[in-house]
């Protein structure tokens, strides 16, 4: 599992507003419109409880803060409770928390107290970064490609399948594609392979998985992955455009999808 570092939230909410920017002149949306497009819902002031948990590898010390900071970018009420793991929640509870933001070392969740609804980190962040791709106002086509088909990518390729996009995946994991060929009728697309695209959505843990073969003259990388699949030399080409960050797009849209 690989687990956020002081060092990866450094920074936060400038990088936030460099990839914003980015957003914008790609897509036309900043990230609070790209999470409207997707879920139809606006943030109020909404309550939000950030509850520190010290389960498995335990508290990472600007993990909170950083969620705080975010509640707060997009209008909300956030606060973190003095207490980690059940004191906290119920601390969070007894302040009125509308929604509860919390994490261990497998799952962060967003519940909504009120209406019910969950959502978890790793789908919200599939979902989102393949709708930035998606959105590209420079696409040759509706030809997309997804590197990666774990639990971000496998939900990012979900949402393209079902917004009409195709959808290519590669991925060494043979089960993992296997399944994702049978449930969502991806096209397999060999890692080494030459056929270009103008949207790329990567979700590996590794770098460099993004070759050049597969990146066309103008083209959209989006990408939550940490490291940073695309390769520097790649990347600095004047028409190739990255959307990387490692907080702030995921739980924004964990947000919108739980009002
Ligand atoms: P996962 O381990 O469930 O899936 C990763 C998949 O990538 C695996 O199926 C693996 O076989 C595949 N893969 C590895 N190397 C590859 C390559 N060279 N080419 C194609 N596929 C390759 O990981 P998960 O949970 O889906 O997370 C993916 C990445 O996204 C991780 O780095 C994680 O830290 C990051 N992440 C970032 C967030 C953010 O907001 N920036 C939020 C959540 C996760
Ligand atoms: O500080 C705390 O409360 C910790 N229990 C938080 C642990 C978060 C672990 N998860 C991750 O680092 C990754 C992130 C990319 C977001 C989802 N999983
Ligand atoms: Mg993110």
């Amino acid at each position: 599992m690989a687990l956020l570092t002081p060092e990866d939230l450094e920074d936060l909410l400038d990088k936030l507003n460099h990839n914003n920017d980015i957003i914008r002149k790609d897509t036309g949306m900043d990230i609070a419109e790209i999470c409207h497009a997707i879920y139809g819902t606006n943030p109020g002031n909404e309550r939000v409880g950030i509850i520190p948990i010290t389960a498995g590898n335990g508290i990472i010390s600007t993990f909170s803060a950083s969620l705080l900071a975010i509640t707060e970018y997009f209008g909300m009420d956030g606060f973190i409770t003095e207490h980690a793991d059940i004191t906290g929640y119920h601390e969070a509870i007894k302040g009125n928390a509308d929604i509860i933001l919390m994490a261990d070392d497998h799952i962060f969740i967003a519940h909504n107290l009120r209406n019910g609804k969950i959502a978890t980190n790793h789908v919200c962040t599939g979902v989102v970064y393949a709708e930035i791709a998606s959105q590209y106002l420079h696409a040759d086509s509706k030809e997309i490609l997804v590197i990666g088909m774990g639990r971000v990518g496998y939900a990012g390729a979900e949402h393209l399948v079902n917004k009409g996009f195709t959808v290519y995946a590669c991925d060494p994991d043979r089960k993992i594609m296997e399944k994702a060929k049978e449930e969502l009728g991806v096209i397999p697309y060999n890692c080494n392979g030459t056929k270009k695209f103008s949207m790329v959505l990567e979700a590996t843990p590794n770098p460099n998985t993004i070759s050049e073969g597969m990146v066309a003259e103008r083209c959209l990388v989006s990408t939550p992955g940490i490291p940073c699949g695309l390769p520097e030399d790649i990347g600095s080409r004047d028409h190739v455009d990255l959307v990387m960050e490692p907080l702030v797009i995921g739980v924004a849209a964990m947000l919108y999808s739980v009002l």
